[in-house]
């Protein structure tokens, strides 16, 4: 299978970040990538370095506000009161109070929903390379049938204008317009991370064009908490193209794959041209931040279960972090899709 990176990805390092109230190590390091990428490439993989395809796909998902705010942010950074190596704030825009403000101080917390996703110095670069990523394996994918985008920072609790959940720019989202954009039609997205897609269920909420469908950890007590509930199916012209499969925690392969297979019965009744998945692999039983115990095995028979739909597939990464485990799941996974 074609890998498609980003060199840029390392670019962006984060420190630390609060989880459930404590400020702990970030685990969305820039080491996934170099474990990602080498993993790929010992298993036989044709690895490549994205093209550059320009702003217009990115700008298909996200406002020009957020696009320009995560391009210029560094720049000024003598708008921001402390110096250090990275930029994040307290303040966030709520649902009744979000007015975006003209000033650097209050963008931030316009622009991010959390404190996982601070501002540094190769920022931009990095998840502007991990979107070109994406939108190179989703041309791949029409070429060849199938693509892997390496994407890193990840992308899918990234909304139209707003970061969070160590997302930026919403990666799948911007693979599935690009696969519409050439190929026309309608797209599904699968969502295997273990954490909601909520970025992507919010950026297609209204839009019967793009079925979105997220299997994940309930979200009751877990991050990202405010969404992830079976009884989010749309709104307007979207109602009924989206699915919430929330899974119990500790739950893990059979309750995992066969939530898949009910993902897929029902991308195969939508009729897409071609799908993407949001590929976190952090629903293993090893994972440092994950609630559910899916094993190598499970990944393979999810890989097969997906790769049975037949449709244009591009595999976008998203979580997962670093463990013994995460090399051999993301090889594995490519080894059956490939079967
Ligand atoms: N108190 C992905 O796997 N934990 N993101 C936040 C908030 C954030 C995971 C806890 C987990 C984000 C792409
Ligand atoms: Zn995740």
């Amino acid at each position: 299978m074609r890998i498609l990176h980003a060199p840029d990805s390392v670019l962006h390092d984060p420190s630390n970040y609060v989880r459930r109230g404590e400020t702990v190590p970030h685990p969305e390091k820039a080491a996934r990538y170099h474990l990602l990428l080498d993993a790929a490439r010992n298993a036989g993989h044709a690895v490549e370095r994205a093209g550059d395809h320009g702003i217009e796909p990115i700008a298909a998902v996200h406002t020009q506000g957020h696009i320009e705010f995560f391009r210029t942010a560094w720049s000024r950074r003598d708008e921001w009161p402390t110096k250090s190596d990275e930029i994040f704030t307290g303040h966030f825009a709520r649902p009744q109070m979000h007015r975006r403000p003209e000033g650097f101080l209050g963008l931030v917390g316009y622009h991010t929903a959390d404190t996982s996703t601070p501002i540094r110095a190769g920022t931009w670069a990095a998840i502007y390379g991990s979107a070109q990523a994406a939108i190179s394996a989703a041309d791949a994918a029409l070429a060849d049938g199938r693509a892997y985008a390496l994407c890193r920072p990840p992308g899918h609790h990234a909304y139209a204008e707003s970061a969070g959940g160590f997302c930026y720019l919403n990666n799948a989202a911007i693979a599935a317009r690009r696969l519409q954009s050439k190929r026309g039609g309608k797209i599904a997205i699968v969502d295997i991370d273990v954490h909601h897609g909520n970025g992507t269920q919010g950026i297609f909420y209204e839009d019967p064009t793009v079925l979105t469908i997220s299997i994940h950890a309930d979200t009751s007590n877990y991050f990202p908490f405010y969404s992830g509930y079976a009884d989010e199916t749309g709104t307007g012209a979207g109602s009924g193209f989206n699915l919430n499969l929330p899974l119990q925690h500790g739950l893990g392969d059979g309750p995992f794959v066969a939530a898949i297979e009910q993902a897929m019965a029902r991308v195969a009744a939508y009729e897409p041209n071609a799908l993407v998945v949001a590929l976190g692999l952090d629903a293993s039983e090893h994972d440092p931040i994950g609630a559910l115990r899916v094993t190598t095995q499970g990944f393979a028979d999810a890989a097969r279960t997906i790769a049975r739909g037949k449709l244009p597939t591009v595999l976008v990464q998203e979580g997962g972090y670093l463990s013994d485990v995460l090399a051999t799941n993301l090889t594995q996974f490519l080894a059956a899709f490939d079967a």
